[in-house]
This record gives C-alpha cells, structure tokens and sequence, in this order.
C-alpha cells in the first residue's frame, strides 16, 4: 500500500567499512584499535594484505549495491514509506554520519540493519548501540533487527551455493561453515555468537542434504591480539582435514555477507595456499552480496521491525 506523505522511516544500513585508498589505511587500521595506531608492522602487514587483493576492496561498493537493492525492495513492497542511507563503523559515512542524515532528511523514527547476521555483543550490539546512541541524541527512535541468520532466503541461498561448489569438489569433501573469530572471554557473558553461527550451520547443511560428519564449523581472520580468540582456527582445521586424509574442503563463509579482505585474502589467498600446501582441493561458496531474495528478505524484517 502506498504511503500517505513523504517516507518517515529511515533505514540505516550499517557495515564494517573499508579504506578508500593506501593512504586511508592507517587510519582505518587506527579506528578499528580503538584509537591505537598499528605499529610499523603491523600497518605494512595489513598494506601487504590490501595489495594482494588488487590495493582496494570491494567491500564500499558492494555496501553500496546492497543499500539499493534494499531500497528498491522497500519501495516494492511499500511505495513510499521508507528511505535507506549507509552508515560505516570503520569508514566515512559513519554511523553517526548515516543516522544524521537521516534525521536531516526529515524521518521520524529509523530501523538499523546490519549486514552481519550473527549476533554478538562486540558485533551486531556495538553497531547498535552506536546506532541508538546517535539517534536518541536527535530525539529519533531507533529500533534495530539483532540477528537474521536463520532467515529462510538466506539459508537457501548458502544452501544453494554450497550444492554448486560441491559439484566440482572431490566426493568426501568437508564442508567448513565459517565466522570472523572473537576474544574468548565473549563466552562468560553468555554471548550467543557461536550457538548462532553452529545453527546457521545445521539449518544450511540440512537444506543441502549434508551427512552428519561431513561439515563443522570453525573460526577465521582472528585478530592479531594476545588475548585468546574462539577457535578452532580455519587453518588448523586444514592441517586437521589433511591429517585425516580427506580430500578436499569448502569454505562456506556464512558470518560474512559480502566480498572483501577476510574472504578474498584470508580464504582465497591464504586458506586455499594452506589446503594446496597440504594437498587438499578448496572451494568457497560465492558471497550473497546484493542477492534479490535475500535483499527482500532483509526488507521483510525492517518492515516488519518498522511498521510492528
Ligand atoms: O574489506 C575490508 O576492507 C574490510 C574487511 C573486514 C571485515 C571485518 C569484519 C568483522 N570484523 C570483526 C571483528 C574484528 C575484531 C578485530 C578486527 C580487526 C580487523 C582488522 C581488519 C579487519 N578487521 Fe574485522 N573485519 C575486516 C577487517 N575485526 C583489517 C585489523 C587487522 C587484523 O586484525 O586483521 C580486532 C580489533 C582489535 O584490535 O581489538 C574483534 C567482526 C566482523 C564481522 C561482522 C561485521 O562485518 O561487522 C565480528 C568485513
């Protein structure tokens, strides 16, 4: 049904953020340590990692494909009512700068989505938080949608995509359902990350017709801390897969929604160097980006946060 009036509800479709250039990459770096800016090893580290993947990632503009197609679905199925803006925790526009805007552009209350689909306090709950505090700073309400990984349209996409890269992958191939890592001390707060991500995991292996013992789930892309981060490491589980004698792997990076450094350097360059190393074929499911369902289906649950 159409909206009487102008669109009153902002949609704030927050994301990591990516550097926009070499020059942008200390900086960046800087923001994600809170403020700490990286030793000179570490920034030439993370530079090296950049540069592997072609200098820049795709990350801002598949962002930004998916704010479109969030919009366009929005309109499709609510003519009128809702106006999408990007806000970035690590990059410009900021999710402060996301939630002005859209107080600058007149709407009255705002639904916050973030394109992760586990949730953690150190994930979904801080891109929240930061959301509900710059909103409530403008007089705005901000409702958020915390978690979305069992989202049928998702679910059947990684389903299918795990089908289609079996297919060129040797019989007996592992299956490994991956997510960023976090510091280990998430478990004493009861955090439900893990859990979500192992359910993300069984509903997707059940879709795909998966026998019990051949798919796991494991951790990746750790940060480079003292402190212990969840595990098993997708790396040990190739030396582990290899120790077995199975005969291939495929990563199906389902804590990830787009293409970017953690899937085309830590997976593509990286975890398929170890697997070849060790002898094992690798394969990696293809990211949802702005997949049509499942942009729909990310439009269903903001409607239905918004309009509830
Ligand atoms: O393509 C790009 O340019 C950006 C890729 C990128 C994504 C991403 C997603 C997540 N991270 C999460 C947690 C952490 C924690 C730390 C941390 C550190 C980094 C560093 C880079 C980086 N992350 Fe990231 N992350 C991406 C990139 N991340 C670069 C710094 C160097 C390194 O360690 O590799 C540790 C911070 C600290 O020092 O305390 C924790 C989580 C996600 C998935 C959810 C989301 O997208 O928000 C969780 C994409």
């Amino acid at each position: 049904m159409s909206h009487p009036g102008p669109p009153d509800t902002g949609v704030l479709l927050m994301a990591y953020g990516s550097p926009g250039s070499r020059e942008e990459i200390e900086p960046y770096y800087t923001d994600i340590r809170r403020g700490h800016p990286p030793t000179p090893e570490q920034l030439a580290d993370l530079v090296g990692r950049y540069d592997a993947i072609g200098g820049v990632s795709p990350l801002a503009e598949r962002t930004e494909r998916q704010a479109v197609a969030l919009q366009r679905s929005l309109q499709r199925a609510h003519p009128g009512r809702f106006t999408v803006t990007v806000g970035l925790k690590h990059a410009s526009p900021s999710i402060e700068d996301g939630v002005r805007a859209l107080a600058e552009a007149g709407m009255r209350r705002i639904v916050g989505l973030v394109m992760a689909p586990h949730f953690s306090a150190l994930s979904i709950g801080q891109y929240l938080e930061r959301a509900d505090a710059a909103a409530s700073g403008l007089g705005l309400p901000l409702r958020g949608v915390c978690r979305w990984h069992l989202e049928p349209a998702y679910v059947d996409y990684l389903s299918g995509a795990v089908r289609a890269a079996l297919a060129s992958l040797p019989e007996g191939t592992m299956t490994v359902f991956t997510a960023h890592s976090l510091p280990e001390r998430i478990l004493a707060t009861g955090d439900p990350y893990p859990a979500e991500l192992r359910a993300t995991a069984a509903a997707v292996a059940d879709e795909a017709g998966l026998r019990a013992g051949d798919w796991r789930v494991a951790w990746q892309s750790a940060g480079r801390t003292p402190e212990p981060w969840l595990g098993p490491d997708i790396l040990a589980v190739i030396d582990a897969l290899a120790a077995e004698g199975r005969p291939g792997l495929l990563v199906c990076a389902c804590g990830f929604v787009a293409d970017h450094l953690e899937v085309l350097y830590d997976l593509d360059i990286q975890a398929r160097g170890r697997a070849e190393r060790r002898g094992l074929a690798f394969g990696r499911t293809a990211s949802v980006n702005d997949d049509p369902s499942v942009m729909d289906a990310l439009a269903g649950l903001v409607a239905a946060r918004a309009l509830a």
